[in-house]
């Protein structure tokens, strides 16, 4: 898998390329990553890539020009393996006026052959290259950020742990939250040694080696944590039909009070 992305700050890259699960997966080739600097594309003394907004107001806009040109170097870099597959890799734009990012889409991309990621900065990015450039936006959420390259790096954590091999353990991306095998549900809570640790004990179950009833268990702990913290995803999971009857019993016993979370038996 390869990335390309288009960035002022190239060295923030860094985060991915060589820390954890994801720099692991970069150190042993699994993904490799290309920055390009829209300031290498520019043809001024002062390398300027971004200007005044036409028509007024605060701050400033990235340049078209710049850009495209660097878009075009990428299609350049990349044609070879473009032609192989026979498809061109998308052009996505961090943008807060996107799609939101979703684990859907993370699958969705584990299973192609790369993207390119455009990286805005200062107000925003001229809307004629977006019109001419971009396939795609694509969103953290309903929050202000400074520029696109946390979005790049959050989208390729997401995608990269998904490639196979990647995770030490595939059962830990099966295990996910948000993985559709959970019906989209919550994951359960986790422990660990000390079997008690200041007087709080570890649920026994988990410590029963009964795999049948520890399954069980982890089942109805994720649908009390869904109802409670996310009764969006519930409520989806439930149109989708992907509740068992035995989901709809332990559904009917939150909604009576018998279940909480100091009441975890099976
Ligand atoms: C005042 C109008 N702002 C639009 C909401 C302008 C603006 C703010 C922040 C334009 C660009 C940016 C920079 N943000 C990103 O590049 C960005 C982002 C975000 O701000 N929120 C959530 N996801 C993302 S992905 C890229």
């Amino acid at each position: 898998m390869r990335f390309d992305i288009i960035t002022l700050f190239p060295d923030m890259f860094a985060a991915v390329c060589q820390y954890g699960v994801s720099g692991r997966a970069h150190q042993r080739g699994q993904w490799s990553l290309h920055t390009w600097n829209p300031r290498d594309f520019t043809q001024d003394v002062h390398r300027t890539v971004d200007d005044r907004p036409f028509g007024g107001g605060p701050g400033m806009v990235m340049m078209a020009e710049p850009l495209a040109l660097a878009i075009d170097a990428v299609r350049a870099a990349r044609q070879q393996a473009e032609a192989d597959i026979g498809a061109l890799a998308p052009v996505v734009l961090l943008s807060p006026v996107g799609q939101v990012h979703r684990q859907g889409l993370a699958s969705q991309m584990a299973a192609s052959a790369g993207a390119i990621f455009v990286c805005g900065r200062y107000e925003g990015v001229d809307q004629r290259f977006i019109d001419t450039y971009i396939d795609q936006e694509i969103s953290l959420g309903d929050f202000v950020l400074s520029g696109g390259e946390l979005g790049a790096m959050v989208l390729i954590d997401s995608i990269v742990r998904l490639l196979p091999g990647v995770l030490h353990d595939a059962a830990s991306a099966e295990q996910d939250s948000f993985n559709p095998a959970l019906s989209g549900l919550l994951d359960s809570p986790h422990y660990t040694r000390p079997e008690r640790w200041r007087g709080i004990e570890t649920p026994e179950v988990l410590l029963s080696g009964h795999h049948a009833h520890i399954a069980a268990w982890r089942r109805q702990a994720s649908l009390t944590l869904t109802a409670r913290c996310r009764p969006d995803l519930l409520q989806a999971a439930q149109q989708r039909g992907e509740l068992t009857r035995a989901d709809q019993a332990v559904l009917k016993r939150i909604q009576l009070g018998d279940l909480d979370d100091a009441d975890k038996d099976v």
